[in-house]
């Protein structure tokens, strides 16, 4: 497949003013005629006669051209080449398509019984024949007829603007959208639904109808997210000034589907995982994810609907900034310090694997083979730090008015990345030549930090940066990077006061002032920047830090670092027995400062008490050696890991007890629930390493008792880790109670395989021959294997089986869901961080794919840029 790339941009030679589409809908044929207005760009010299429509997949019989038959056109790889003699035409097309045989989920498809699309990025070719881009902005005017009894509703962007009924069972409905939109924003909904209906009023004083449609059995659990749209609707008025611009907004909630949700114009696609909810079926942190995801797709209406993308690679423009905009409406709902050491979890987890792997690439990526592979972590959660960055050297008031002069300067456009950072230099008065950086060089940077008194009164700390070399790109220059820091004393207990430090150089010091004669550097506050920290620091300062710190971010990193330290250090078998001894102390003296510190709430209290994550400590053993010697070894980070789990259930039993007991019984409604439900279960993991048999009682007690699906799900996580016979027992009554809900059993699914039971990878094995199991339900797909290939204990199996059972299933899901499939590729594509025998045996699997005849565009470049 050929590579695109950036610098190549083009505009598209033709405008189309207008789009009229007609759908006659079926579940396995529906037939599509387009009309398209079409005019010569008069932005672009080009003469040439050519009309170059974009097609997947589909065939026509027939152009026809100002009304007449034409038969000047051509097939090109899947497109419509059409020699036009004029400067403006008619260009009308019909296609025949087949929704039920579509499994990709990209284009026209059927879920559950009722009609759906999915165009981002490119899945309106999959429909008719089309210049599918982003900037090609067009009206549409969408008619659509089907059987009644099939699908009742008939939804589309924008606003109703007829229906009737036909004389054969059908009806029809026609729709009309006002704004200009590129064709990956078009849907259109056919179902049998019903909707939990509230209207909104805007700040200037419209109403706006907002519909949430679910199938009938599913209206009971859409309060929460009917409510989050209404948050989000008002949040974006009070904080970015950003109204909504029509009188209706639907959001529709399907089965299968790719990914979380889709923001099509007036019409988004939700992904049911992130529309459904009450507290028997979904935990806190899913009623979270709904609001969240609820609050992203809306906030796109300005920030990817109104202001666009010029072309795939600005992809970040809309992508990072809406994470941003979603993740500072989140901070608001759930609280701040929470939400921002979940997002930096998150892009931990998943985002500087990425960087340090082979598919890092910059958050405005220069080339692709298949643009389903760039919505990535970089693009988006990166993406949205890099822009987090600018707010916080500009301040939220001044940021403001740079987004402000954004959206007025490119409403209506297609615009690029650099556009955005030149609204903000402009309208927030920042300098951001270097800053650009952040958008052409991959890699996390590394920053060492050293210090020394200084002569006067201050601590004068040298920054060294780095950034590592990452596919195609060498020796790059040092990046603008801001940090909040101060300087506390160890020995007074005295607090610096904060500071924002700018860093330009390979090198440079900086003289902080000084609080007290020992003093101890909180770096890196709230995690302004996303870069790596390297630092030599006593243990004592971290355990000062971690009690002390008035940032929270900096407390929770702290104790981070302590617990990594100690874990990669054990892991590489660097340390003797008094040393482990010392390490476990440490973390233990850290946990019981936490454990018992009345100024924490529960909820922050469950926050630090998360050792950091394998994944997590896989990178830091890997990347803690600049020369790349030394390799991760996931089964040893996993045996200390739990190790230490264990030695803090034993050194904290009492405290620990005591804190259960005092957060057991907290109901539901409290407004220390949720902290109290986040604690239950981390004390429970902890016996589960210490003391099974105890960890067995209280986890089926808090299972048994359960009233929500927080304290069920987090009970049975931790039985489904033991060799119990409270295991299956628990297992088996789950299952009985919510056969049916897919996305309970989902999580049925998810338990079992990231399980910390040593028979993990035998019993994937048996759930993947299970009734419910299914190779065509995305979401199915991933609880199983996704959750199974982030679980180090049975991906990383000596014998290579686990690579092999995940190379399998890319190969039998490639054909069916390629996009899915390719998903499934990144985490053997760690093979050069990993121990030698570990890399060999991933590193076969990878080839044996890429041998495979037929492999999907998508597929394969994941898995070539992975063995490169
Ligand atoms: N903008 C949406 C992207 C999306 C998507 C991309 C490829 C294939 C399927 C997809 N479904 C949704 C999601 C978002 O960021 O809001
Ligand atoms: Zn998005």
């Amino acid at each position: 497949p050929p590579v695109i790339r950036r610098e190549d941009y083009q505009p598209f030679p033709w405008i189309v003013p207008q789009t009229e589409l007609e759908f006659v809908l079926g579940i396995d044929s529906t037939r599509v005629t387009s009309r398209l207005t079409i005019k010569r760009n008069p932005e672009t010299e080009s003469i040439s006669p050519e009309l170059r429509l974009n097609g997947d997949g589909i065939k026509t019989d027939m152009v026809m051209i100002d009304g007449a038959r034409f038969g000047d056109w051509s097939m090109d790889e899947g497109d419509l080449l059409v020699n036009l003699p004029g400067e403006s035409h008619t260009v009308e097309i019909v296609t025949h398509i087949d929704p039920s045989a579509n499994t990709a989920l990209m284009g026209l498809f059927a879920s559950n019984g009722m009609l759906c699309t999915q165009c981002e990025a490119e899945g309106f070719r999959r429909i008719t024949f089309f210049p599918d881009r982003p900037d090609v902005l067009s009206t549409y005017r969408v008619k659509m007829s089907g059987p009644k009894d099939l699908f009742p509703i008939l939804l589309c962007n924008g606003n109703k603007v007829a229906e009737g009924d036909g004389n054969d069972g059908t009806h029809w409905a026609e729709w009309h959208d006002p704004w200009p939109k590129p064709s990956y924003l078009f849907a259109l909904v056919a179902g049998d639904l019903v909707a939990n209906s509230a209207p909104f009023t805007t700040q200037s004083g419209r109403e706006v109808e907002c519909n949430v449609w679910v199938r009938e059995e599913d209206l009971a659990r859409t309060d929460h997210a009917l409510q989050s749209l209404h948050r989000s609707m008002k949040w974006d008025e009070e904080t970015f000034g950003r109204e909504y611009d029509l009188d209706l907004y639907n959001i529709v909630a399907v089965s299968d589907f790719n990914m979380g949700a889709m923001e099509n114009k007036g019409l988004n696609v939700f992904n049911t995982k992130y529309v459904l909810a009450d507290p028997d079926t979904a935990t806190d942190a899913d009623f979270d994810a709904v609001e969240g995801v609820i609050a992203h797709e809306y906030f796109h209406n300005w920030s990817g609907n109104r202001v666009t993308c010029r072309d795939w690679f600005q992809l970040s423009l809309k992508e990072g900034f809406t994470v941003l905009r979603d993740q500072l409406f989140s901070q608001d709902m759930q609280g701040e310090a929470v939400k921002r050491i979940e997002d930096v979890r998150i892009l931990r987890a998943a985002q500087f694997p990425e960087d340090a792997g082979p598919l890092a690439h910059p958050i405005r990526p220069d080339s692709y083979r298949e643009i389903s592979n760039f919505y990535t972590a970089t693009v988006y959660n990166k993406g949205a730090e890099v822009i987090r960055m600018m707010r916080t050297m500009a301040g939220a008031e001044d940021f403001r008015a740079g987004t402000d002069l954004y959206f007025d300067r490119h409403d209506g456009e297609a615009a690029t990345c650099e556009d955005f950072i030149t609204a903000i230099e402009d309208g927030a008065g920042l300098e951001l030549a270097q800053f650009r950086r952040w958008y052409r060089q991959a890699g996390t940077p590394r920053i060492e930090v050293s210090q020394k008194l200084g002569d006067g009164d201050g601590l004068d700390v040298t920054f060294r940066q780095t950034v590592p070399d990452t596919p195609g790109q060498k020796n790059k220059g040092a990046m603008h990077i801001p940090l909040r820091v101060a300087v506390h004393c160890r020995e007074t207990g005295a607090l610096g006061e904060e500071q924002l430090i700018e860093l330009r150089h390979d090198e440079q010091t900086i003289s902080l002032p000084l609080a007290g004669p020992v003093p101890v550097l909180s770096i890196n506050r709230g995690f302004t920047a996303p870069v790596i920290i390297e630092r030599e620091l006593e243990s004592e300062d971290l355990v000062f830090l971690a009690a002390k710190d008035d940032d929270p971010f900096a407390r929770y990193e702290a104790l981070q670092d302590l617990a990594v330290r100690h874990l990669v250090a054990a892991a590489s078998r660097e340390l003797d027995q008094a040393g482990r001894a010392e390490g476990k102390r440490l973390v233990c003296d850290a946990f019981r400062s936490i454990l018992s510190d009345p100024a924490l709430d529960h909820s922050m209290r469950g926050e630090l008490m998360m050792l950091p994550s394998e994944t997590y400590l896989f990178e830091a053993m890997a990347g803690s050696d600049p020369a790349g010697i030394r390799k991760a070894e996931p089964l040893e980070i996993h045996k200390e890991r739990e190790q230490l789990k264990t030695a803090i259930g034993v050194t904290l039993k009492r405290e620990l007890e005591s804190l259960y007991a005092q957060v057991a019984d907290i109901p539901y409604d409290d407004p220390a629930g949720r902290g109290a439900r986040k604690v239950k279960t981390q004390i429970a993991a902890l016996f589960a390493a210490s003391d099974p048999e105890r960890a067995a009682v209280m986890a089926s007690r808090q299972f048994d008792q359960a009233d929500n699906m927080t304290d069920r799900q987090g009970a049975l996580m931790v039985l489904c880790g033991l060799q119990h016979p409270a295991r299956e027992e628990r297992l088996q009554a789950f299952y009985d109670r919510y056969q049916g809900n897919a996305l309970v059993i989902d999580k049925w699914f998810t338990l079992q395989a990231l399980s910390l039971h040593p028979e993990v990878l035998s019993h994937v094995k048996t759930l993947a021959e299970h009734a419910d199991f299914t190779m065509k339900n995305p979401n199915r797909v991933r609880s199983l294997y996704m959750a199974f290939a982030g679980n180090p204990q049975g991906f990383h199996a000596q014998d290579g089986s686990g690579y092999r059972m995940i190379a399998d299933v890319i190969l039998a899901l490639d054909p069916i869901n390629p996009q899915t499939a390719a998903r499934f590729v990144s985490p053997l594509g760690k093979w050069r961080r990993i121990e030698s025998v570990k890399a060999g045996l991933m590193k076969a699997e990878l080839e044996r794919i890429a041998v495979t005849e037929g492999l999907s565009r998508d597929t394969f470049e994941q898995v070539s840029r992975s063995l490169d």
